[in-house]
C-alpha cells in the first residue's frame, strides 16, 4: 500500500517511529531537569497503574509476579510506538493529521503528568517540547524521504536521484510512482534519504536518553547513599539465640539478605531521594508539627529490631515475604514529641511519590519495635526499600504499615482519611495473618525413598509462632521441631528430619498455631482484601 502514491507505508511508519522516538527522548532530559515524575511515558504508566482495576492487577502480580512493571511499561512503550508509527502513516498523507495524532497523546501524556501528586504547570514543558520536536521530525524525515523526480535544478551534480536509478536498470515496477500534487512538483521515494535522516533522529533520541538519565542525579542519590556512615544503634537487637538458623540447604535462611528480599510498591521507577533535601513531617492532629530532617533522624538514639515484613497480596506459600534487622528511630518517640490528640487513630503516611498508607496509631504507640527504619541488614536502605527512610511495623502487612521513601505522617481518623489500596478493594486494617510455609522438599520434587528432610518457616508477627505440624497424605498431624527466634516479630523456621518417604506421590500440608492459642485455618481465601488464608501443601514423586 502506498501513502498518496508517494510513499511506502513502511517508510511513513518508520518516520513515525523515529519521530516517537525523538520526543520521547527530548521530553526525558527537558523532565529529569524539571521533575522527575513530569516524563510522561512513566506518568502514563503510573496512572495507567492506579486506574488498574483491583483485579486486574491481582491477575497481573499472579501472572508476572516481580515483573508486572516491566510488562506494564513494556505495554506503554509498545502502543505508543504503535500510534507513533500510526501517525507517521497518517502524515505521509497530510502533515496534520500526523501531527494531530502525536498532540492527541501528548495531550493524554499531559494528562497523566498533570494528575500525579504534587504536579504544578510548568511540569507539562517536558511533554509540549517533546511532541513540537516530534512534529519537527517528522516533517523533516517526511521532506527527506521524498525527492523531486526528473532533473531539476534542486539537487548537486552527482547526486543520484531515484529516478537516475531507475533508468539505470532497476526492474521495472519496484519503484512506487511518483505522484502528482496540484501545484506541487512530482515527487519520488528516497530510500536512503530517509534512512540517513530516520538514523540521525535515532541518535537524536539517544542522546536525549542518554542525557535525561545524567541530569537525573541518580549517581548522586547513590553516592550521596554510599557516603553515608550508619550511627551505632543505641538500642542493640535482642540477640538472636544460636538455633535460630537451622542452615538446611534450601531453607530460607532466618535473615533474608538485601538483594533476595521480595519487592512490592506501585513505583514504576523508583524514586531517587536525596536524602540532603529529604526531610519528613509530621502534622494532623497534633499539638504541634514535627519537621525532622535526615541528620535531625541520625542524631537520634536508633534503635535495632528483627522485624519480618509481609505483603497481603502473598499467596499461600508465596514468595512475598523476608525478614531482616532494621535499624530506626522509634515513630512513637517521634509522634509523642508532636502530641498525638485524642480521637486520632490513623497514621496517613505519604511517600515521595505520593503512594499512602493508612496505619492503626495505637498499634504503632503501643510499645512494639515500630520504626522510621534508615537501615536494612547493616546497610543504609537500597532505594529499592525505600531510602532514605521508611516505616516497618511488626505485625501488620506492609501495605498499611511499611511505607518507603517516606516524607509526611498525618496523624488522622479512619473515618476521615483513606489510604491508596482502601477504594481499591483492599482492607482498611491489616493484621498479619498467621502462616506457614514449606520450603522443602519443593512442590513436584522428585526423590529418592527414605529419610527425608521437610522444612520451611512460620510466622504470626508480635503474636509468636507456638508449634508447626505437618502431616502427609491427610494422616495425622505431627510435630516439627521449631528454631529459635529473638522476639514473636520474626518468622521462625522449623523442620521435620525424619519423614520416611515411601514409592508413590504425596501431598506434604502444614499449620502453625500461634502464641495466642490460634491454628491456622485450612479454609482457602484470596489474598483479598485481607491476606490469604489456607493450608499451604507441597506435592511430591518418591521413586
Ligand atoms: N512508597 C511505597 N511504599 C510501600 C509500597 C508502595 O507501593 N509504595 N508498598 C507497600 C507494600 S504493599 C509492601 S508489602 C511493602 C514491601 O516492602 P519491600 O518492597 O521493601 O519488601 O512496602 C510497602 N511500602
Ligand atoms: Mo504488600
Amino acid at each position: 500500500m502506498e501513502n498518496n502514491g508517494r510513499l511506502p507505508s513502511w517508510a511513513a511508519a518508520l518516520a513515525g517511529l523515529v519521530a516517537g522516538a525523538v520526543a520521547a527522548g527530548l521530553s526525558l532530559p527537558a523532565a529529569a531537569l524539571v521533575k522527575a515524575s513530569a516524563f510522561p511515558v512513566v506518568a502514563a504508566g503510573n496512572a495507567a497503574v492506579d486506574l488498574t482495576p483491583a483485579w486486574l492487577k491481582d491477575w497481573a502480580i499472579r501472572t508476572f509476579g516481580e515483573h508486572d512493571k516491566t510488562v506494564l511499561l513494556a505495554g506503554v512503550l509498545a502502543v505508543l510506538a504503535a500510534a507513533a508509527a500510526y501517525a507517521g502513516i497518517l502524515a505521509a498523507r497530510d502533515l496534520r493529521y500526523g501531527a494531530a495524532l502525536l498532540g492527541g497523546f501528548g495531550a493524554l501524556g499531559i494528562l497523566a503528568v498533570l494528575t500525579r501528586p504534587g504536579a504544578g504547570p510548568a511540569d507539562a514543558l517536558p511533554t509540549l517540547l517533546g511532541v513540537a520536536a516530534g512534529v519537527f521530525t517528522l516533517s523533516r524525515l517526511l521532506r527527506r524521504a521524498l525527492l523531486p523526480t526528473g532533473t531539476g535544478g534542486e539537487e548537486p551534480p552527482g547526486v543520484q536521484t531515484p529516478a537516475a536509478m531507475r533508468a539505470e536498470g532497476e526492474p521495472p515496477g519496484v519503484q512506487v510512482p511518483a505522484v502528482m500534487r496540484a501545484g506541487e512538483e512530482p515527487r519520488s521515494f528516497d530510500r536512503r534519504g530517509l534512512l540517513t535522516a530516520a538514523l540521525g533522529g535515532a541518535v537524536a533520541a539517544g542522546a536525549g536518553a542518554v542525557a535525561g538519565r545524567l541530569f537525573t542525579g541518580r549517581s548522586e542519590v547513590d553516592a550521596a547513599r554510599a557516603g553515608l556512615a550508619l550511627p551505632r544503634p543505641a538500642v542493640p537487637a535482642r540477640p538472636v539465640p544460636a538455633g535460630s538458623d537451622l542452615r538446611i540447604k534450601g531453607l530460607s535462611p532466618f535473615f533474608t539478605p538485601n538483594h533476595d528480599f521480595y519487592r512490592v510498591d506501585t513505583a514504576l521507577v523508583v524514586p531517587r531521594v536525596d536524602p540532603r533535601g529529604w526531610t519528613l513531617r509530621i502534622g494532623g492532629m497534633v499539638d504541634r508539627q514535627v519537621e525532622l530532617t535526615f541528620a535531625d533522624l541520625l542524631a537520634r538514639p536508633l534503635v535495632e529490631a528483627d522485624v519480618t515484613l509481609c505483603c497481603v497480596s502473598n499467596e499461600v506459600g508465596g514468595p512475598y515475604i523476608g525478614n531482616a534487622r532494621w535499624l530506626g528511630v522509634r515513630l512513637a518517640d517521634l509522634l509523642r514529641e508532636a502530641g498525638v490528640r485524642a480521637g486520632a487513630d490513623m497514621l496517613l503516611s505519604v511517600s515521595a511519590d505520593g503512594w499512602t498508607c493508612g496505619t492503626p496509631a495505637g498499634v504503632v504507640l503501643d510499645g512494639r519495635d515500630a520504626l522510621l527504619a534508615v537501615a536494612m541488614n547493616g546497610e543504609t536502605l537500597p532505594v529499592d526499600h525505600g531510602f532514605p527512610a521508611r516505616m516497618v511495623v511488626p505485625g501488620l502487612y506492609g501495605y498499611v504499615s511499611a511505607t518507603k521513601w517516606v516524607t509526611e505522617i498525618k496523624v488522622t481518623r479512619f473515618d476521615r482519611d483513606e489510604a491508596y489500596w482502601t477504594p481499591r478493594g483492599w482492607a482498611a486494617e491489616g493484621p498479619v495473618k498467621t502462616q506457614s510455609r514449606i520450603d522443602l522438599p519443593r512442590p513436584g520434587a522428585r526423590l529418592a525413598p527414605g529419610r527425608t528432610v521437610v522444612a520451611g518457616v512460620a510466622w504470626a508477627q508480635h503474636k509468636g509462632v507456638d508449634a508447626v505440624e505437618i502431616r502427609v497424605d491427610g494422616g495425622p498431624w505431627r510435630q516439627a521441631r521449631l528454631a529459635q527466634a529473638p522476639t514473636a516479630d520474626t518468622w521462625r523456621q522449623w523442620v521435620v528430619d525424619d519423614w520416611d518417604a515411601t514409592p508413590g506421590e504425596h501431598t506434604i500440608e502444614v499449620r502453625a498455631t500461634d502464641a495466642t492459642g490460634y491454628t491456622q485455618t485450612a479454609e482457602r481465601t484470596p489474598v483479598a482484601p485481607d491476606g490469604a488464608t489456607g493450608l499451604h501443601t507441597v506435592t511430591v514423586t518418591v521413586a
